[in-house]
C-alpha cells in the first residue's frame, strides 16, 4: 500500500515550522536523526505528566506504573525486531553504546591476541573505534571486508578471510553513506559456518526496514531509538540469551544486582544484569511509543516509501552536471544520496541549501575510512524517511542548481 504522506506528515510538528528567513524546513537528515511524531512526544509528556517514578524499586502506584511502562516498552521493541524474548532486550544509550556492550563484555571475556575479528571498510566510527581499543589492549588482529567501486561488499574477498576463522565478524546492515543494504542473511550465514559470532549495527536498518533478528540468526544486534521516530539518549542491544547470559556484566551499580555485600555481588538476571542505575525512563516510554507508530503504519510500506523517493533523487541529482553520486542503485540501498557537486566544497553545499531551509548533512559522517576509500574527505548526504516527499528532492534540486549558479 502507498503510503499517506499527506497524513503522516501532519504527525510531526517540525515539519511545519520555518526558518529565520521564512523558508519552510526541508528536513532531508533523517540518517542523522529522524523527527518524532506527536504520538512519541505526546506519550513522553504523559509519563512525566501522570506517571513518573523510578523503577524496578518501589511497590507505590507510581512505581508500579512506571515499571510497567518501561518492561512493556522492552516488550514491543522485542516483538518488533521478533526477538524470542523481551529478555534478549537490552536498554542502552545508543547504537554506539549497544556494540561497545559487546566490545567490553563478550569480547573480552572471549578474544584473546590474535584473534581476528572481520568488519567492513564501510563501517561508521561507532564500529571502528571500539575494536580499535580492543586491539591496542588485547593484540586481536583487524580485517575488513573490501568495498567495492560501486558501494557493495566484496563477498568474495569476505569467503577468502573466513577461511582465517574469525571469532567475531560485526558490520553494518545499512551503510549511512552509501545506503547500501548488505545482504545480512548471507553475510551472517558465512560467518556462523566459519564458526564466528556475529554482531550487526542496525543503526540505519531496523528504522527503514523490516528486520526479524531470528530468522537472520543474528547474535547481536544494535539500534538507537533516535533514527526511528523515538528520542535520543536510548537505543538496545539485541542479544541471543545464550551469549547474554554467558556475559560478565557491563556496568557495575544498582538494578543490576541480585545481591550485593561488602566484597562481592552477584549480578542480576536479563535483561537487567546490563542495566545499571536509574535508566532512561521517559525515553523507554517514548522508544515503546516510535515502535507502536511504525508498526501501526508498516515497515514494508514505509521500504516501499523511501525507495520511491531515493530511486527519483537518484535520478533527478544525477541530471545535476557537476554531482557525482556515491554508492549503488536505488535498488540496493535505503533512502541515502550522497554526493560531490565539483569545485564547491560540500560544507558550502549545505549552508547555502540552508538558505532555503534545505537540510541536508556535509563531512565524512562518521565514516571516515569509507571516504579516504573514494579518495573525497567529505560528502554532502540527502536522507529520506517516511515523510519525505518528491517536492521535498525537487526543492533540494533547485537548491542544487543555486549553489552552482553562486559557484560559478
Ligand atoms: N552506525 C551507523 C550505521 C550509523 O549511521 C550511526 C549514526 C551509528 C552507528 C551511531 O549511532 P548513535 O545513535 O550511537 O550515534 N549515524 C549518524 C549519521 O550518519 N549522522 O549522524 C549520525
Amino acid at each position: 500500500m502507498t503510503l499517506n504522506v499527506t497524513e503522516i506528515r501532519k504527525d510531526f510538528p517540525i515539519l511545519n515550522r520555518t526558518t529565520r528567513n521564512g523558508s519552510r524546513i526541508i528536513y532531508l537528515d533523517s540518517t542523522a536523526t529522524s523527527q518524532k511524531p506527536v504520538q512519541v512526544i505526546e506519550a513522553m509528556n504523559e509519563y512525566y505528566r501522570a506517571s513518573n517514578a523510578n523503577i524496578h524499586r518501589g511497590v507505590h502506584t507510581l512505581a508500579e506504573e512506571a515499571t510497567a511502562m518501561y518492561e512493556g516498552a522492552r516488550e514491543k521493541i522485542a516483538k518488533f525486531i521478533n526477538a524470542a524474548s523481551a529478555r534478549e532486550v537490552i536498554y542502552t544509550r545508543n547504537t554506539t553504546e549497544s556494540i561497545n556492550l559487546v566490545a567490553y563484555t563478550w569480547a573480552r571475556a572471549n578474544l584473546k591476541a590474535g584473534d581476528l575479528v572481520i568488519l567492513t571498510e564501510m563501517e561508521h566510527h561507532s564500529n571502528l573505534v571500539p575494536w580499535h581499543i580492543l586491539q591496542a589492549e588485547r593484540g586481536v588482529d583487524l580485517e575488513f571486508i573490501p568495498v567495492t567501486e560501486d558501494g557493495l561488499l566484496d563477498l568474495d574477498a569476505y569467503k577468502a578471510l573466513l577461511e582465517r576463522t574469525p571469532k567475531l565478524v560485526s558490520f553494518t546492515h545499512m551503510s549511512n553513506v552509501l545506503g547500501t543494504i548488505n545482504p545480512a542473511d548471507e553475510i551472517i550465514r558465512m560467518a556462523h559456518e566459519a564458526g564466528a559470532i556475529v554482531l550487526v549495527d542496525g543503526a540505519q536498518s531496523v528504522p527503514h526496514l523490516h528486520v526479524d533478528v531470528q530468522a537472520l540468526d543474528a547474535d547481536f544486534y544494535a539500534f538507537s531509538a533516535h533514527k526511528m521516530c523515538g528520542p535520543t539518549g536510548i537505543g538496545a542491544l539485541y542479544g541471543k540469551t545464550s551469549l547474554l547470559d554467558a556475559m560478565p556484566p557491563f556496568l557495575g551499580g544498582g538494578d543490576m544486582i541480585k545481591e550485593v555485600k561488602l566484597r562481592s555481588f552477584r549480578p542480576n538476571t536479563l535483561p537487567h544484569k546490563f542495566e545499571a542505575g536509574t535508566p532512561a525512563i521517559a525515553e523507554a516510554v517514548g522508544f515503546g511509543a516510535a515502535v507502536d507508530y511504525l508498526a501501526s503504519i508498516g515497515m514494508d510500506d514505509i521500504a516501499a516509501h523511501e525507495h520511491d523517493i531515493t530511486e527519483y533523487a537518484l535520478e533527478r541529482l544525477e541530471e545535476i552536471p557537476g554531482v557525482k553520486l556515491f554508492g549503488p542503485s536505488a535498488d540496493k540501498k535505503g533512502g541515502v544520496a550522497s554526493f560531490t557537486l565539483d569545485g564547491v566544497h560540500p560544507h558550502d553545499v549545505a549552508q547555502i541549501l540552508d538558505e532555503d531551509g534545505v537540510a541536508v548533512r556535509a563531512g565524512h559522517h562518521c565514516a571516515q575510512p569509507l571516504h579516504e576509500k573514494f579518495g573525497i574527505p567529505a560528502t554532502s548526504r540527502a536522507s529520506f524517511y517516511l515523510y519525505s516527499t518528491k517536492e521535498e528532492v525537487d526543492m533540494l534540486v533547485k537548491g542544487l542548481y543555486k549553489v552552482k549558479e553562486m559557484f560559478g
